[in-house]
């Protein structure tokens, strides 16, 4: 069942959610400890304790790891979510980097909201109606092509949690975003009912990002 981890994240969605996503579908308890962003800013000792001055990180056996890709990668790897061989292992981690190239995209538009960009809405419009449009296209071809119901294999693995954790936010920003696209939507659903995330999303705080 693999050793005790300590999650460290701010109280958000953000970079720590796929990681709650994985220890939530693979059973494992596990200290889900958010992490006051004032607190953080005001404290340096709290960015000198994370082993690369930045969040998340999680603990595990009194060592520390940071970078949230790594930390996936090491989780879904102990929980039979990474892949079933080194070849679905690259698959997986190819569509991890996909949908982190347009999540880039998605921090530039929060970013520009928190700072009362006066472009905000520009950046926005560019992101939803043209910039996504290529992923969203290929995540559809992906899902057609395996028809396994995920992006790659036969079952979920955390390459869906990010893909979905993604589609999460473009809906949070525009509700209608999937209507257009059924298929992703039912991609969605299914994700969203796979048993512990099921029971994570019921109950989960809701958070601004
Ligand atoms: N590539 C890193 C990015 C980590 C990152 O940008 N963390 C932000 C929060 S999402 C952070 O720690 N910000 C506070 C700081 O840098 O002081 C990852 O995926 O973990």
């Amino acid at each position: 069942m693999g050793s005790p981890v300590t999650l460290y994240y701010f109280d958000g969605r953000g970079r720590g959610e796929v990681i709650r996503w994985i220890l939530h579908a693979a059973g494992q308890n596990f200290k889900d400890e958010r992490v006051d962003h004032a607190e953080w800013v005001k404290n340096p000792q709290m960015k000198t304790k994370s082993p690369l001055g930045q969040l998340p990180y999680i603990e595990v056996n009194g060592k520390t790891l940071g970078q949230s890709h790594a930390i996936g990668r090491y989780l879904a790897r102990q929980h039979g979510l990474a892949g079933k061989d080194a070849w679905e292992e690259a698959e997986v981690d190819a569509l991890v980097d996909f949908t982190e190239d347009i999540y880039k995209g998605w921090i530039n538009w929060l970013h520009a909201k928190m700072e009362n960009d006066p472009k905000v809405d520009d950046i926005r419009k560019q992101f939803l109606t043209a910039d996504i449009v290529p992923y969203l296209q290929q995540y559809e071809t992906i899902l057609g092509r395996n028809k396994s119901g995920y992006l790659v294999g036969q079952g979920p693995t955390w390459a869906d949690f990010t893909a979905v954790g993604f589609l999460d936010e473009l809906v949070l920003m525009d509700q209608s975003i999937l209507t257009s696209h059924p298929e992703l939507q039912e991609y969605v659903d299914r994700v969203h009912n796979l048993k512990g995330i099921k029971e994570w999303l019921a109950k989960r705080q809701k958070t601004e990002f």
